[in-house]
């Protein structure tokens, strides 16, 4: 085997198939609403020899020699993430989000207590204690919604339900709510009923770090998070918490569900956390939210009717229960005219997951690619004339428009090329 072998020469199929990958990102519109682009930089840090290196436990305690280096990377991003969010710990070894949800809970419940989550069809995430996920098997999960005639989180049912049930712990944060939560009511609610307050901030962890929505730092005693949505970093997870909560955190993620953290995605978490640090990203996010919000008064003129009304944050849910078509006939239709957006269930859907009555659009990867409110007025006219007919001849045509645009923000192959 020759070592320093390119893809290209080494294994041209999966060489093919990454360009063309590429070449799809760069052909479409993302708006997928936990899809970002990341930058060279941080790929260049996920692509490098620190792949090779095992660095079980955690800087200058490790079971592995020559950890050094591994040492002050990893030191390099628990600093900067602590800066950023204005922590009192990180642990920037988790996996993915779903891996540090389900450590955080195990770092404070033990195996068949109590947590309370918001539900997945409302909003929530399937790791904030759904039946077919581990949160809800390991543990009694008992879930919380939205008020199904505004589509906002209603704090007294929160309350009541919390005062009922006592959970130990109490999970804050969305994978599919536009507006902004209230960290602050929750940790009252949370106080109230002697329960540790967790948020989870993986969709809008970029928008708190440029400032445009609450800090859940302030209010929760753990938050945990993706580096991979808003925050633009590398695909992964971290953990934050106060300094009461490191050493259980600490343990939970390794030796409790981890071994050897992956100090090459870690590397690349620092260089996310340091473009986060820059007074360009408070820009990017104000972006993000102007165009989410360009984007869904669109859709509205439309006639198109959207979850709460509206939008505070990157992303917008888009209600077809009025509509001849479900969220996956939209999403089909209008990834066959290059735009990429996902189905989704609304509150109170009477449609399966799979089929759904709701369309979930956001905004963080176009804003990446530099695009503004023009450019929103133009995609929202796209996704009406798509979802208007759904056929072949308008499709046809939208996608012609659609690359036309997409060509004119050059990303990862014509930006090199540019
Ligand atoms: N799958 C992510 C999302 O799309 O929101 C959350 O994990």
């Amino acid at each position: 085997m020759t070592l320093t072998a390119r893809l290209e020469d080494l294994d041209p199929i999966v060489f093919r198939l990454v360009q063309r990958e590429t070449q799809r990102q760069e052909d479409g519109l993302e708006l997928i609403a936990s899809e970002n682009f990341t930058s060279q930089a941080v790929m260049d840090a996920m692509g490098s020899p620190l792949t090779n290196k095992y660095a079980e436990g955690y800087p200058r305690k490790r079971y592995y020699g020559g950890c050094e280096i591994v040492d002050e990377i990893e030191q390099l991003a628990i600093d900067r993430a602590k800066q950023l969010f204005g922590a009192d710990h990180a642990n920037v070894q988790p996996h993915a989000g779903s891996q540090a949800n389900l450590t955080a809970y195990m770092a404070v419940l033990k195996p068949g207590e109590k947590l309370m989550g918001m539900s997945l069809p409302h909003g929530g995430h399937l790791t904030h204690g759904h039946k077919v996920n581990h949160s809800g098997q390991i543990f009694h999960s008992v879930q919380y919604g939205v008020d199904e005639s505004t589509g906002l989180i209603d704090m007294d049912p929160v309350r009541e339900l919390a005062l009922g049930e006592r959970p130990k712990l109490i999970i804050a944060g969305s994978s599919a709510y536009p507006r902004i939560i209230d960290f602050a009511a929750f940790a009252d609610v949370a106080r109230e009923v002697d329960a540790v307050f967790l948020v989870d901030m993986a969709h809008f962890a970029g928008l708190v770090a440029g400032g445009h929505y609450p800090n859940p730092v302030e209010h929760a005693q753990i938050v945990t998070s993706t580096t991979h949505k808003t925050l633009r970093g590398p695909r992964g997870g971290f953990i934050l918490c106060r300094n009461e909560f490191a050493k259980a955190v600490d343990k939970s993620v390794f030796p409790g569900g981890q071994g050897g953290p992956l100090e090459h995605v870690i590397a690349a978490k620092a260089v996310a956390f340091g473009q986060a640090l820059q007074p360009a990203f408070k820009e990017y996010g104000a972006q993000v939210i102007r165009n989410a919000k360009k984007l869904g008064e669109v859709l509205a003129q439309r006639g198109y009717d959207l979850v709460s009304g509206g939008t505070d944050t990157h992303l917008i849910l888009v209600d077809l229960r009025h509509k001849d078509f479900s969220g996956k006939d939209a999403e089909e239709a209008l990834g066959r005219a290059g735009i990429h957006v996902n189905k989704n269930t609304v509150p109170g859907d009477p449609l399966s997951p799979f089929v759904t009555s709701g369309l979930r659009i956001g905004t963080p990867a176009l804003t990446t690619r530099g695009m503004c409110e023009e450019e929103m007025a133009l995609i929202g006219d796209f996704i009406a004339r798509v979802l208007a007919s759904r056929d072949e001849e308008t499709i046809d045509a939208v996608a012609t428009e659609v690359r036309e645009l997409a060509e004119s923000f050059p990303l990862y192959i014509s930006a090199a090329t540019t």
